[in-house]
């Protein structure tokens, strides 16, 4: 019988890749999609064939995590084997500034996917996945971190996933729910939203090697974070769902790095020599040697700058996951290496300024239609 899984957030990254997979498996999928002023289905497009029933295809609903109504009518049509809760306002910087918002999608939107489960009696049948992060532990007392560790979570998104992670807990303690967490650490991909760091970093330092763009503009370059590839992360989350017993997991390389770490390795992938100079909000990083063909870049040029809008009220200063469970659990690994994941982000923002500088691409829709095209 063929599978029929629920995604929310299905056109971000890991919504995308997860997708992918599931077609890959045989999964009928259906996404659910937000309406907005302009399109935001640029990630699953290639998924998504109205008019052509011979390939597999996702199916889109419009519906809202702050919208119960919407939530109930697509789990009714629908009547999913697997839910996957990945829909979330998902940048803790934009927490600080629309904290009400991030808790009605992130904390109460989860809730209301639960108990859309439970009252509509799918409870039996259906499996549920929750979009745990390494931002709840926040501020860590212990390294690395497992899915013993104490939470501490520094942002509101923090606390608002702190809320649905524990919402998940209880509908599966309470109801018998067959719902789980996973408590992933950060990944990353092309697919990655432009204003996290790692993908601020390639597609700006990309950019600036084809001279649309003078500097990057960063925060604090000391934290350090445990990077993974999502492609890896979403098998995770399907793994999780296939176990005899709910239960959470940590999903996490086990290495981290630094954001200067990051800049370093994403220069050195697109044949940059950086130096770092002077400190605090006065450091920076110039040109030392420029090997990339094409590039308008000459030694001296200054790439990074910080600017203290980016720094966060209260940071996270460090995160690295043990995901011992998982490997001993699920037989799941991290695949993609720190240098891998850097090279493909950097590699595939190199191509995309190439064409934006050759005026092959412009406008964000203009950019989609040519690649789809070329
Ligand atoms: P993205 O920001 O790329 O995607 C978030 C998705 O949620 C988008 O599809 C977005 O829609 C959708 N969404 C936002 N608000 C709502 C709403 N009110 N109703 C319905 N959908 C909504 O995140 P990722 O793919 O990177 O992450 C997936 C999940 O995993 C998120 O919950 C995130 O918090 C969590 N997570 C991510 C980690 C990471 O490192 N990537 C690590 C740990 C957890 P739209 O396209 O319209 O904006
Ligand atoms: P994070 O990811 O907050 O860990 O949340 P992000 O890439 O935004 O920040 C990582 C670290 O880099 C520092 N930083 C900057 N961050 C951004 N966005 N922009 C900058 O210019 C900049 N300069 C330095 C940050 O201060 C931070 O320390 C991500 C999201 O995907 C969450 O949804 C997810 O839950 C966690 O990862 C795990």
């Amino acid at each position: 019988m063929t599978k029929r899984a629920l995604i929310t957030g299905i056109t971000g990254q890991d919504g995308a890749y997860l997708a992918e997979l599931l077609l890959g498996k045989g999964y009928e999928v259906h996404g659910i999609k937000r309406r907005t002023s302009s399109f935001n289905s640029e990630r699953i497009d290639h998924l998504y064939h109205e008019f052509d029933e011979a390939v597999p295809k996702v199916h889109l609903h419009y519906g809202d995590l702050t919208d119960s109504l919407s939530l109930l009518r697509v789990m009714q049509l629908v009547q999913p084997d697997e839910i996957y809760n990945l829909g979330a306002q998902s940048h803790v910087a934009v927490s600080f500034e629309e904290p009400e918002f991030t808790a009605n999608a992130d904390a109460l939107g989860t809730l209301r996917m639960l108990e859309a489960m439970r009252v509509l009696g799918l409870g039996e049948r259906c499996r549920f996945y929750q979009a745990s992060s390494s931002e709840l532990f926040g501020q860590v007392r212990e390294t690395p971190q497992n899915e013993d560790t104490p939470f501490h979570p520094r942002s509101p998104y923090g606390v608002a996933k702190l809320y649905a992670h524990w919402i998940t807990q209880n509908y599966r303690e309470a109801h018998g729910l067959f719902a789980c967490s996973g408590i992933l650490f950060n990944h990353e991909s092309p697919l990655r939203g432009e204003t996290f760091v790692t993908r601020k970093i390639t597609r700006g330092l990309a950019r600036c090697a084809y001279g649309l763009q003078q500097c990057v503009y960063l925060g604090n370059l000391d934290a350090r974070r445990d990077w993974g590839h999502a492609r890896d992360y979403v098998e995770a989350q399907w793994l999780m769902l296939q176990q005899e017993q709910p239960r959470d997991y940590v999903i996490a390389t086990g290495t981290q790095y630094t954001v200067r770490d990051f800049v370093r390795e994403a220069a050195a992938a697109l044949q940059l020599e950086l130096e770092f100079c002077g400190d605090g909000a006065d450091e920076y990083a110039h040109v030392l040697r420029c090997g990339l063909e094409g590039s308008t870049l000459q030694p001296g040029d200054v790439l990074v700058r910080i600017h203290a809008r980016y720094f966060r009220p209260a940071e996270v200063d460090t995160l690295v996951g043990d995901a011992s469970r998982a490997r001993r659990d699920l037989g799941w690994y991290p695949r993609t290496g720190f240098s891998a994941l850097v090279s493909e982000m950097a590699e595939a923002d190199r191509r995309l300024a190439e064409r934006e500088a050759r005026g092959l691409v412009g406008s964000r829709h203009g950019r989609h239609l040519i690649e789809k095209l070329g």
